[in-house]
């Protein structure tokens, strides 16, 4: 991309040229999902997931108004511990950039910069997607709106249990984003194995969504993303009674404190972390991990096969 708002890190940049594999990570996670200081350390360890699977990291986020794909280390430091980053969805990129704002991207803003970067692969824990009382709030991620017209394929274990699941299977089919499992054909329940809903499409491995991707771009009708649903293994997941307490408990003080907009997902997640005394982290940074490891493997398989879409 030749945009002076847009820097690609040395080694992103080398990659891509040289048609190796990418992943693209998210910074909101770091900044507002993760509670300090463990972000830190988990966003290295997310980075080092990747290139122990062959692909390099492109962890996305802005950094003093300038968009940058591929933090280097003391930028994704700064975007860890700084107060004040500000969580970036596509609307608000052009003006953090143009107040030279420190911002940490969302699902919705990672997809949309790395797409146009030219890198086909994200991996992320959780979309984002229409919450509980969307039918009176209106609150519905602008994750779902993004994919709908962005070409990536996002690896994520479903949409967070925090939100009303079954709603936002429905608007991924309105909007026509593209669903399968991970050797499963049901759709995970992030924190949770199974959120209780059936899939219509399975894939076996990462080679088979490269295929999947190619044949998209083959294809040339599709415009959206893929959503790669990878659940945790049930011996994995977070205790399923303590799960439903503590998100019982985390949106009554939801209603209570009154929180709504951009705040709700972090909230809550920040609840879940402090309510199981750090049960829910540990689960949580394992999502993220496993979906590292296989968004790499994705994007090894996409650029054996010559994909230029990964
Ligand atoms: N999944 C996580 N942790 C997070 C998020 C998702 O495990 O912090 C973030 C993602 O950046 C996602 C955002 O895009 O929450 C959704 O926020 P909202 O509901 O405000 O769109
Ligand atoms: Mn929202």
């Amino acid at each position: 991309m030749n945009n002076f708002h847009v820097r690609l890190g040395t080694e992103v940049a080398d990659a891509l040229r040289e048609h190796r594999p990418v992943v693209a990570l998210e910074s909101t996670i770091v900044s507002h999902g993760l509670p300090r200081p463990d972000n830190l350390r988990v966003a290295r360890e997310i980075e080092q997931t990747v290139r122990d699977a062959g692909a390099v990291p492109a962890t996305i986020g802005m950094v003093s108004g300038q968009l940058v794909v591929g933090l280097d280390d003391a930028e994704l430091t700064r975007l860890a511990t700084v107060d004040g980053v500000s969580k970036l969805s596509v609307r608000d990129l052009a003006v953090a950039a143009a107040t030279g704002a420190d911002g940490a991207t969302t699902v919705a803003a990672t997809s949309a910069v790395a797409a146009a970067a030219g890198i086909g692969v994200f991996a992320t824990g959780g979309l984002g997607g229409v919450h509980r009382e969307a039918a009176h709030t209106f609150d519905e991620s602008a994750d779902l709106g993004t994919l709908a017209r962005t070409p990536i394929a996002v690896v994520c274990a479903g949409v967070k249990s925090i939100l009303d699941v079954g709603a936002t299977l429905e608007r991924l089919e309105t909007l026509g984003v593209a669903v399968v499992g991970y050797r499963t054909r049901r759709f995970p329940g992030f924190y949770l194995t199974d959120a209780g809903f059936d899939l219509d499409w399975s894939v076996d491995s990462p080679e088979q969504v490269a295929d999947v991707l190619a044949a998209r771009a083959g294809h040339g009708v599709h415009p959206g993303g893929l959503l790669v649903a990878n659940p945790l293994p049930i011996d994995e997941q977070l205790d399923p009674a303590l799960h439903d307490r503590t998100l019982t408990e985390g949106l009554a003080r939801l209603e209570r404190d009154g929180v709504t907009g951009k705040a709700v997902t972090p909230y809550l997640l920040a609840h879940f972390h402090s309510a199981t005394a750090g049960a829910s982290l540990a689960v949580n940074v394992r999502i993220i991990l496993r979906n590292a490891d296989l968004a790499a493997r994705i994007a090894v398989a996409a650029a054996r096969r010559g994909d230029s879409a990964a």
